[in-house]
C-alpha cells in the first residue's frame, strides 16, 4: 500500500463497564505504533483524539431508548457522528484511516464515515457478537451493539446509525465468536452475516477460514473494513481487555490471520483496533499486540 496512514484516536469508555478502554490510544501510540509504520514505509499522520465526555459527567440514561436500555446513548451518538465526519474526510484525501479505541461502541462512527462514500465488506475480529439492541442486550452497555446498529438489526433499523445498503449484510463476517448472550443470538443466526466461531478455527485452521472470511466480505465490493476487537485473541495473550473470554486465538494464529489481510488482492481500506484496556494490561503487552497486528495487516513481513 502506498497510501499515506492517518491514525485517529478515540478515548471512548462510555460503551463498556469498565473504565480504562479510554486510555487504548495513549497506550497503543506508546507502543510505537507511528515509527512502526513509518518504517514500513508508510506516510503516518497522527490526526490526534476525538473529544469524549468523561462518564463520571453525565447520566447514562439521560436518553433512553424506545424499548430497553443503552447507556449513554446521546453520548455515544455525537461521537460517533464526528468520528465518522473524520473518517469520510480522511478517506477522501485519500489516506488510509487508522482507529485507535476505545471501546467497540466506536466502530458504529468508523464504519458510518467509511459507508458514506463506497460500498464495503467488514470483518470483525472478536469473542463476541456485539448483536445485542437496547431490547436484548444484558448490560445496557453499547459495545455489545455496534454491529446490530450498523446492519440495522431489530430497532435499530429506523436509526441513522444502519449503514444498509452500503454495508451489505452479505459481505459481513464474524470471525472468532465464542460469547454470544442467548438474547442476540437469534438475530445473528437469522441474518446473513457469515459466521466462524472458535470452535470452526479449531477445525478448519485460521489461515482456512480467513481466506473464507475474505472471500465473502470482499464479494462483489471493492472495498474491506477490518474491525479488530483485541479479546478476539486468547487472554493469555491480550490480558488488557475489559472483556475477556479464555479460548481464543493464539499470538500465530492472529498474525497468520493479519497476513491474509495483507494479501495485495485484499482490498483493505480501513481498520480499527478496539478495545485495548490499559489498567488491566501486563506492561503495554496488549497495546504492543495491537501494533502488531495493524504492521502485520498493513504487510510487515519478516523478509
Ligand atoms: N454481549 C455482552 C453485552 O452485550 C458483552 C459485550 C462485550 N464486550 C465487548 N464486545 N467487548 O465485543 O453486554
Ligand atoms: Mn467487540
Ligand atoms: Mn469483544
Ligand atoms: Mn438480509
Amino acid at each position: 500500500m502506498d497510501r499515506p496512514i492517518t491514525v485517529l484516536g478515540v478515548p471512548m469508555d462510555l460503551g463498556a463497564d469498565r473504565r480504562g478502554v479510554d486510555m487504548g490510544p495513549s497506550a497503543i501510540r506508546y507502543a510505537g505504533l507511528a515509527d512502526e509504520l513509518e518504517s514500513l514505509g508508510f506516510d503516518c499522520v497522527d490526526g490526534g483524539d476525538l473529544r469524549v465526555p468523561r462518564p463520571e459527567e453525565r447520566d447514562p440514561d439521560a436518553e433512553e431508548p424506545a424499548g430497553g436500555r443503552a447507556k449513554y446513548l446521546g453520548e455515544t451518538r455525537d461521537v460517533c457522528t464526528r468520528l465518522a465526519t473524520r473518517v469520510g474526510d480522511v478517506l477522501g484525501r485519500g489516506s488510509f484511516p487508522l482507529v485507535l479505541g476505545g471501546d467497540h461502541s466506536i466502530a458504529i462512527g468508523t464504519v458510518g464515515g467509511v459507508a458514506r462514500t463506497r460500498e464495503t465488506g467488514l470483518i470483525w475480529f472478536d469473542a463476541h457478537g456485539d448483536f445485542n439492541t437496547p431490547e436484548t442486550s444484558p448490560s445496557g452497555n453499547v459495545h455489545g451493539m455496534p454491529l446490530a446498529a450498523i446492519l440495522g438489526t431489530g430497532p435499530f433499523a429506523a436509526s441513522e446509525w444502519a449503514t444498509a445498503p452500503t454495508v451489505p449484510e452479505e459481505n459481513v463476517v464474524l470471525v472468532g465468536l465464542r460469547d454470544v448472550d442467548p438474547t442476540e443470538r437469534p438475530a445473528i443466526v437469522d441474518s446473513d452475516v457469515t459466521t466462524f466461531t472458535m470452535t470452526d478455527i479449531d477445525h478448519r485452521g485460521i489461515t482456512d477460514v480467513v481466506e473464507s472470511a475474505i472471500a465473502v466480505a470482499t464479494d462483489g465490493v471493492d472495498h474491506l473494513h477490518v474491525s479488530l476487537d483485541l479479546d478476539w485473541l486468547d487472554p493469555s495473550e491480550a490480558p488488557g481487555v475489559g472483556t475477556p473470554v479464555r479460548g481464543g486465538v493464539s499470538y500465530r494464529e492472529a498474525h497468520a490471520a493479519m497476513e491474509r489481510v495483507a494479501a495485495p488482492e485484499v482490498p483493505l481500506t480501513s481498520m480499527e483496533l478496539v478495545e485495548v484496556n490499559p489498567i488491566l494490561d501486563e506492561h503495554n503487552r496488549t497495546a504492543e499486540l495491537a501494533v502488531e497486528m495493524a504492521a502485520s495487516a498493513l504487510g510487515k513481513r519478516v523478509l
